[in-house]
This record gives C-alpha cells, structure tokens and sequence, in this order.
C-alpha cells in the first residue's frame, strides 16, 4: 500500500485526504494546528462539509488516516496549504514555502511532490524547484514535481473531488504521468496532463472567469434598477440563449478564491490585466453600494435598527471567510445603525436567533440565500419587525407575496423605492 502525506488539513486537505484514504493509501495528514490533529485524531472533521465528518470517522477507525503535526516519509508528498493574498493584493506564499521546506529531511529518490495550493503561474518552477533542490535530487528525474488544482465547489468538495475532471501539471511528463496514477485512484472525471505553469493558469483563469461574469451581472444589476428593468427576469431570459450564461448578481463576491485568485493575475500582468482589475473593484464596490442604499431606505428614521439574515460567504455553507456580509455588517455599524445578525448555518456567538434579529427591525436586509430564507413568511415577519420595509441582495424573495403582505420590497437589480414611495 502506497503512503501519501498531505500537507495542510484545511477545507481542500482534509477532504482529499479522506477519499485517497477511501481508496487504498495509507494516509497521514499534517497541520501545524495541535488542536486540529487532535481532532482528527478522535475521529472528528474541524470542517463543516457535506458527509466529510462520517468519512472523517471512518478512516480514522480503520485506521487508514491519521493526522500528525511534522511530515513523514512516504512516497507521494500534497501540499494543500492556504495562499491569501497581502494588503498589497500580493500572493502571500509563505506556507507553501514552508511546507516545502518542511518536506526536505523526508524526501527521497522515486518520491512525487503534488502542490495543489492555488498559486501565481511559475510557482512550481520558480519557487517549489529551488527549495527541493536542496534535497540533491535531479527535480523530475529523481524527485517528481507536479502542479495540480484543487477546482471544487465548498459545499458539494466531497462529490466535486471525485466527478470533476482534473489538471496535472507536470514540471516534466513523467511527473504529471506519476501525478496522474494518483488522482487516477479516485477521479472519474477525465484527467488532463500538461506542463506546471499551464496548470497554474488554467485554475486562475476559472475563477477570474466567474469573477468577471459576476462583476458584469452586477454592472447590469446597477443599470436595470436605474432603468426600471428586472434584472432576474432579463438574465433568465438571456441564458436560455444557447451561448450565454450569466451569472447572478449580489451584494459583493466572498470566499478565499473568487475574491483573491484574480489577484494574482493582476500582481504578474500588471497594466495588462485591466479587465480583472476592473471586475476586482465592481465587486469590492458591492458592499458599499448596499449600505448606501440601506441608508436611503431609513432615512428619516430616528437610531434605525437592520436584521441582518445571512454572514456566510454564500448560500448554504458556514463559511465566512471574505463574506461580503462581514464588510456590510462593519460599515452600517460604523455609519451608526443598530445592527442584529442571523445565519442559519455560521458559527458566531454574537449572531442571534431569527426573531430577536427581526424583533423592532426597521428593516429587514437579505445577504445570503440560504435554503431556510427562501421559505420565510412575510406575515410572521411583519408581526416583529418595526417597519415592514425589506431588502432582498440576492433577489430569492417573491415580490408578490411579500407585497400582498404589505412589504414595501426593494430588490437589488429590480426595484428601488421612491422618495415618494419611502415617505
Ligand atoms: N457569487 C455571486 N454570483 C454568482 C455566483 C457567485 O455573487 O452568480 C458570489 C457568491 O455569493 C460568493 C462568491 O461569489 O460570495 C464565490 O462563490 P462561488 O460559489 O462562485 O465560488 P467558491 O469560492 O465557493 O468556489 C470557487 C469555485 N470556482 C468556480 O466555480 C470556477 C470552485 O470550483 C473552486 O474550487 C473554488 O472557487 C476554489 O477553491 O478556487
């Protein structure tokens, strides 16, 4: 039995340690986190993701998975560590500098080392190839070297790591072919081999693709409200166009990769990256954009009081990290608004239960679209709230029913009440 060492058990590590687990390696998982290799250790998932926590508990009690703070010796190396991105909007690479560097005393010749972290092209060559080099191996002949994406959806990584197709990218071909055996161990989708770099790119290209299609849905979002047109209804029309598919807009983009992958574009291209810069800024402008028009809808209303429902980055995962609802929630606080936060799903000890967030609201602001709000009733709402005034950024709200409930409804994209109308 093959043994693999992953490097890093955060949201991608983890659940790719569990399937290589599931499917015939001996497996041993490396955090620098004491408390989460304990964790692991006694059978239990730090990450909040779909069967992750039974897979999590199943390997362990078969002892196939075991999670240790150093690397050990074994024949394929993965390095699944985090790459946030500076102040500067800068590639901070140190963790996977350091877990590079932390493999050097284990490695050895016939070894394969997977980076998997999602990184500005030549990475893998520019950085990865000098620090095993350390090693004395000839990097390719000696040491395999292979970059290959992570691409999968946060809320579906279990079923994503095993059906989507998958990128190796090999410094060498024989390093993508041994980089290939692995993933051929659980990977239905189809696999496709080429060179490191090409692998980087391919991966930021993904997500500035979806960066940009939203940053442009959100541009349209604007000029419809402007104009007097749905937005919705018109992007539902324009994607039964058999080449068209444009994505949704909201109150700004979050997560650790859609928000900072393009970043990464922008850092090597420079000047030659202006539509990525541009989208970038659309995005980052959407939260400020909602708390102007929150303050529209109270104005005139003595110390005004909003229910947040949503924290998370997007619908129907606990995940917070870069939620647009964070900045939106820090700016009306700092604005002076009163503000009382739910999520169905976030782990916060300052989010409330649903009615005391809605209870004396004098507006109810929507941020995520989470199952369980697209199922909330305007009437028992209208009983708590203040002022029965709401805001819809993720346009999940039926106009009708909360109208008829006697809801003034604002929908970001569709519809922005009148002065008139607000009086
Ligand atoms: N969002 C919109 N409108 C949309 C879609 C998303 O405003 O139409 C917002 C979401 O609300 C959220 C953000 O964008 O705040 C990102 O959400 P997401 O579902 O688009 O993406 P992530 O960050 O959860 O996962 C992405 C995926 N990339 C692509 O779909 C190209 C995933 O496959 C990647 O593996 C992941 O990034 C990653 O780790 O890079």
């Amino acid at each position: 039995m093959k043994k693999v060492c992953v490097i890093g058990l955060g949201y991608i590590g983890l659940p790719t340690a569990t399937v290589l687990a599931d499917n015939g390696y001996n497996v041993v998982g490396v955090d620098t986190n004491e408390a989460v290799v304990a964790r692991i250790n006694q059978g239990k998932s730090h990450i909040s993701e779909f069967n992750l926590a039974d897979k999590v508990a199943k390997a362990i009690a078969e002892d196939r998975l075991r999670a240790a703070t150093l690397p050990e010796v074994a024949d394929v190396f993965i390095i699944a560590v985090p790459t946030p991105f500076t102040a500067e909007k800068k590639a901070d690479l140190s963790a996977v500098r350091s877990a590079a560097e932390s493999l050097l005393p284990y490695l050895k010749k016939g070894n394969l080392v997977i980076l998997e972290s999602t990184v500005p092209p030549r990475t893998t060559v520019d950085l990865l190839v000098p620090i095993l080099q350390k090693t004395g191996l000839e990097i390719g002949k000696e040491l395999r070297l292979a970059f290959c994406p992570e691409r999968v959806l946060p809320g579906r990584i279990l079923e994503e790591l095993i059906h989507n197709s998958r990128v190796v990218g090999g410094v060498d071909h024989a390093s993508a072919l041994a980089a290939k055996e692995v993933y051929a161990s659980f990977v239905r989708g189809d696999i496709y081999l080429t060179d490191s770099t090409t692998a980087e790119m391919t991966k930021l290209m993904e997500n500035t693709y979806r960066d940009v299609n939203i940053a442009l849905a959100n541009e349209f979002a604007l000029i419809a409200e402007q104009s007097g047109v749905n937005v919705w209804e018109a992007i539902r029309f324009a994607n039964n166009h058999p080449r068209v598919n444009i994505h949704q807009p909201g109150p700004g983009v979050g997560g650790h990769c859609i928000a900072v992958d393009p970043w990464f574009i922008v850092e090597q291209a420079g000047s030659l990256a202006r539509l990525i810069r541009i989208a970038r800024e659309i995005n980052d402008g959407m939260p400020q954009y909602v708390v102007n028009r929150v303050q529209q809808l109270l104005s005139g209303v003595p110390s005004p009081r909003v229910a947040v429902l949503g924290m998370t980055y997007k619908a129907d995962v606990a995940d917070c990290r870069e939620s647009p609802a964070l900045e939106i929630i820090y700016l009306l606080r700092e604005r002076g608004l009163t503000v009382a936060v739910h999520d169905p799903l976030a782990q916060d000890e300052h989010l409330l239960p649903l009615e005391e967030a809605l209870a004396g609201a004098d507006l109810l602001l929507l941020l995520v679209g989470h199952h369980d709000y697209r199922s909330l009733e305007p009437a028992k709402a209208a009983q708590l709230l203040r002022k029965p005034v709401v805001f819809d950024t993720r346009g999940v709200l039926e106009r009708v029913t909360w109208e008829r409930a006697g809801f003034l409804l604002a929908t970001l994209g569709e519809f922005f009440p009148s002065k008139k109308e607000l009086s």
